[in-house]
């Protein structure tokens, strides 16, 4: 019948242009569930765990921090794999330990012509940008927007090298980054899904905080850590030997930076008093740092919801590395022990995470980039050494997931005389092997129990009843490192 013909034809041409049109419901519905999620990456510069309160509240609070894990997912035991600025960003980069990557230490420019996620964000529609530290030496690469600091930067009126020109702004750097962040957010092509690495120095020394800070935290001590008065005498050798105390050590370095940024001096104390002063400065000026960085970060999540970005997009939020922040009386980083080693990580993304979700499963920087790029549907590549955390977002942790990693320090010759070495973490031990003797002593190994000595005063390695011990965990280190493809020393 030529009508009922005609109808049929006009249905069919109705239905797809109905299908096509934007202003279709289910056609909205529907590429909003297939939309390729939005990513920031939020990164600070030697943030420890015990100095954000969702894992300690003792001497810290970090609401907007902690928020993003509210929100989503806190891991309680996230780590480094080799705790220091350059190696772990390169880390972050590429998916691969150090040994791959050859960011090994600090002071090397990182080769930046090898395989990272953002360019492989970039070549699946991906918009992509870092702002603030980078401290990898080369320019990056990858990007389609960069403004990072030059080195390490400077907290008051610093550079930043946008696109390869260098522009000193006036302010406070956590600020600065923050606002570069949000107008790069802003002027971004809304049609495309975007990475952003939002990279912060704070709080890295030098600590200098914002002016609006200074006079924080001055009426009462901060309370002083578990080990504080760690007097090292059952380690390893190599830890006895360091250079990272308060006093002496870092006191120069204090008393340098005082010059420019303080009128405080220790006067004619000695002893206790003297060691005390010293940790009660350090402490003020890495929480009064960490308020500019809580406050900016909650900037940036209030702008994410003003702007309609929170339900698609996925937050991370954490450090390079550890730090000792007065624990065990030393500061910096480096070592494997647990302040230096364990990192915060807590991630947000309405759509794929149940808010308020927690997870004992380890977690390590090797792990980021495959994790973002599961979530952006590129495939991993095989050679990527790290691991999807993507199911245990979605809380389904894998049966086989893993239950010790390794860890590698190589900085030599490197700041505080922290000897090179190795170790493999497991849920109870941590097997050390300093395996050089570039610091002054022999070669040494060191054996922990986290779960009878959790602040890890003592070496255990010689103990006659730990000897099976021993062999199962260099059983497991060497086939760690043979997985991991580590060259020999
Ligand atoms: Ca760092």
């Amino acid at each position: 019948m030529p009508i009922s013909k005609t109808f049929a034809t006009w249905l069919i041409a109705m239905s797809l242009l109905l299908s096509t049109s934007p202003l279709f419901a289910q056609d909205s519905t529907q590429k909003s569930a297939n939309e390729p999620p939005n990513i920031i990456y939020i990164m600070t510069d030697d943030h420890a765990t015990q100095m954000m309160s969702a894992y300690d509240d003792s001497r810290a609070e970090t609401p907007n921090l902690d928020r993003i894990g509210q929100e989503g997912i806190r891991f309680r035991n996230s780590f480094c794999t080799n705790a220091l600025c350059a190696p772990a960003r390169a880390v972050l980069l590429t998916g691969k330990y150090s040994h791959k990557n050859g960011q090994l230490m600090n002071g090397p420019k990182f080769d930046g012509s090898q395989q990272t996620f953002p360019k492989m964000l970039q070549r699946a529609g991906y918009q992509t940008a870092v702002v603030g530290k980078w401290h990898l030496g080369s320019a990056p690469t990858g990007f389609d927007y960069w403004n990072v600091l030059p080195g390490q930067g400077v907290y008051r009126n610093p550079v930043l090298i946008e696109m390869g020109e260098s522009k000193r702004h006036q302010g406070y750097v956590t600020d600065i980054i923050t606002d570069l962040a949000m107008d790069w957010l802003r002027n971004r092509d809304q049609q495309k899904p975007f990475a952003l690495l939002y990279h912060h120095k704070a709080p890295h020394a030098q600590f200098v905080p914002a002016l609006k800070h200074e006079s924080l935290f001055t009426e009462a001590d901060v309370p002083f850590p578990a080990t504080y008065h760690d007097d090292y005498s059952k380690r390893a050798a190599p830890v006895q030997k360091a250079t990272n105390r308060l006093v002496p050590d870092f006191i120069k370095k204090w008393t340098a930076w005082g010059q420019r940024f303080r009128k405080e001096s220790p006067g004619d104390l000695q002893g206790d008093e003297l060691r005390n002063w010293m940790y009660q400065q350090y402490v003020k000026d890495y929480k009064r740092i960490m308020v500019s960085v809580d406050e900016n970060v909650g900037r940036l999540l209030d702008f994410l919801d003003e702007t309609g970005l929170t339900e698609n997009t996925i937050v991370i939020y954490t450090s390079d590395n550890g730090m000792f922040v007065g624990d065990h009386y030393m500061y910096d980083k480096r070592f494997v022990y647990e302040e230096a080693l364990r990192v915060p990580l807590v991630i947000r993304y309405p759509k794929g995470i149940i808010a308020g979700s927690v997870t004992d499963a380890f977690s390590l920087n090797v792990d980021y980039a495959p994790t973002i790029l599961d979530f952006a549907g590129v495939p991993i590549p095989s050679d990527m050494q790290g691991r999807s955390l993507r199911p245990i977002l979605e809380g389904k942790t894998p049966s086989d997931w893993r239950r010790s990693f390794y860890y590698h320090y190589y900085e030599r010759p490197g700041s505080h005389n922290v000897a090179r070495h190795y170790a493999v973490r497991t849920e109870r031990y941590k097997l050390i092997h300093y395996y050089s003797n570039d610091w002054g002593g022999e070669p040494a190994w060191e054996l922990v129990d986290l779960q009878n000595d959790p602040h890890e005063y003592q070496n255990i390695y010689n103990s006659p009843e730990h000897q099976a011990v021993v062999a199962d965990l260099k059983a497991e280190l060497n086939q760690l490192r043979e997985e991991l493809e580590v060259p020999a020393e």
